[in-house]
This record gives structure tokens, C-alpha cells and sequence, in this order.
């Protein structure tokens, strides 16, 4: 019989996104629990997940946090040829270099700017705001860089490293974040926000209910 998998998760968050849409993309079947957040007084319980984060997996009891090792079980388990996640270790070591990258820095700026932007939009820190901006003009350009090369981050076809990095980029969209002078930034979000099973988890923006990370 094959494994059940349950994913807590929150339609706002984007590392629950990453592991969304490469579900969709592989078409793996699961049940989406959605865990309301830390002050609603319902989140995770913490026998399942000391963090009480999300997303958080469970694969038929086998417990498993952090959408970047999550992704990676999913793509080990349900991408044999390595689509996704290539099996060559070079192709493989770029994956992760950029994985890395998402969650070391573009993420944590992305995540700053719509947490001051969406959830806090009476209110914002422009002190905070400001500085995110200008990390993000440091750093893009790698990005941007890199795209101008290639049609997706690691070369031909989209792989973990762009799922990750597009959740952080739609999130710089959604804090009206100018991203217009990166071009092909520009050209590669519209084909991936273009892929149905991206397309399909976008974020509840008429609400601004829950929180970003
Ligand atoms: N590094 C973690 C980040 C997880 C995380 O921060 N999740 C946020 C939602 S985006 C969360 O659970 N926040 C609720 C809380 O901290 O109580 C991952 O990539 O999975």
C-alpha cells in the first residue's frame, strides 16, 4: 500500500509553498492540513515538531521538517531521474548552492519585507524595510546574472532551486518590491509564476490574516 503523506503547512508561508508546488509538479498525492499560527493557539503540536514550524511532513510516521531537507526526501523518493533535484553530482551541488542561497539570504529578506509590508501595513519599520532593499540590490544581481545565462537557475529545466527562490521573488512582488531593473529576473518569474502547478498555490492576498515567516 503505498504511504500517505500529510503536509502541515499555511497558505501564507513560503517555505510550505516550495513543498507544494514540486507535490503538484510531481504529482504526488497528499492531504494539506493547514496549521493556523503560533497565537491562534493552534499550531503544531510539539511531539510532532519541536520547532513549531511549518511545513513539517509526515510519510506514514516518518516525521520531517524544513522544506529544504523536505524537498529533497520528495524528490529522492518520487523523482527517480533527478529532474528535479539532477543525480550528476555537479548539477546536484549547483541545486544546493542555491538552495542555500534562498534560505541564507534572499528568504530571510523577502520574508523581512512582507511581514513589515502585508502584515504590518499600518506600521511598517522603514529603518528595516530600507535595509532590506539594500541587501537585495546587493545580492540580486547574482541572480540576475545567472538567469541572463541560462533559462532557469541551474541551466535548461527549473528545479528545486527555482521553486525555493520563486516563493522568496513572489513575496518581493507581493511587498512592492521594484524588482524592474532585473530583467531576466523579470522573464524567468513570469515563466515559472506561468506553470500551472506553481500557479496553483499562489497566496490568499485578499487576506492578511496569519504571518510570514
Ligand atoms: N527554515 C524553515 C522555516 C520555517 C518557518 O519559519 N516557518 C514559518 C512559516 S513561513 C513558521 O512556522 N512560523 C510560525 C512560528 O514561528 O511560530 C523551513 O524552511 O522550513
Amino acid at each position: 500500500m503505498p504511504v500517505t503523506l500529510d503536509l502541515y503547512g499555511h497558505p501564507w508561508s513560503a517555505p510550505t509553498r516550495e513543498v507544494r508546488i514540486l507535490c503538484a509538479e510531481l504529482g504526488v498525492e497528499h492531504r494539506f492540513i493547514e496549521v493556523k499560527q503560533a497565537e491562534a493557539g493552534d499550531y503544531l503540536p510539539e511531539a510532532l515538531n519541536p520547532a513549531c514550524k511549518v511545513p513539517m511532513i509526515d510519510a506514514g510516521g516518518f516525521i520531517l521538517g524544513e522544506a529544504h531537507a523536505i524537498v529533497r526526501y520528495l524528490a529522492a523518493r518520487h523523482d527517480p531521474a533527478g529532474v528535479w533535484y539532477p543525480t550528476a553530482i555537479e548539477s546536484r551541488s549547483k541545486v544546493d548552492q542555491w538552495l542555500d542561497w534562498q534560505a541564507l539570504r534572499l528568504g530571510r529578506l523577502a520574508a523581512e519585507l512582507v511581514r513589515q509590508r502585508r502584515f504590518r501595513p499600518d506600521a511598517p519599520d522603514a529603518a528595516a524595510c530600507a535595509e532590506a532593499e539594500r541587501l537585495l540590490g546587493l545580492i540580486l544581481p547574482e541572480l540576475d546574472m545567472e538567469l541572463k545565462a541560462t533559462p532557469f537557475v541551474c541551466g535548461q529545466h527549473p528545479t528545486l532551486a527555482d521553486i525555493a527562490i520563486f516563493t522568496s521573488v513572489d513575496y518581493l512582488r507581493l511587498a512592492g518590491f521594484d524588482s524592474g531593473r532585473f530583467t531576466s529576473l523579470g522573464r524567468w518569474f513570469d515563466v515559472c509564476a506561468a506553470r500551472p502547478a506553481w500557479a496553483a498555490s499562489a497566496h490568499p492576498q485578499e487576506s492578511a490574516q496569519g504571518s510570514a515567516e
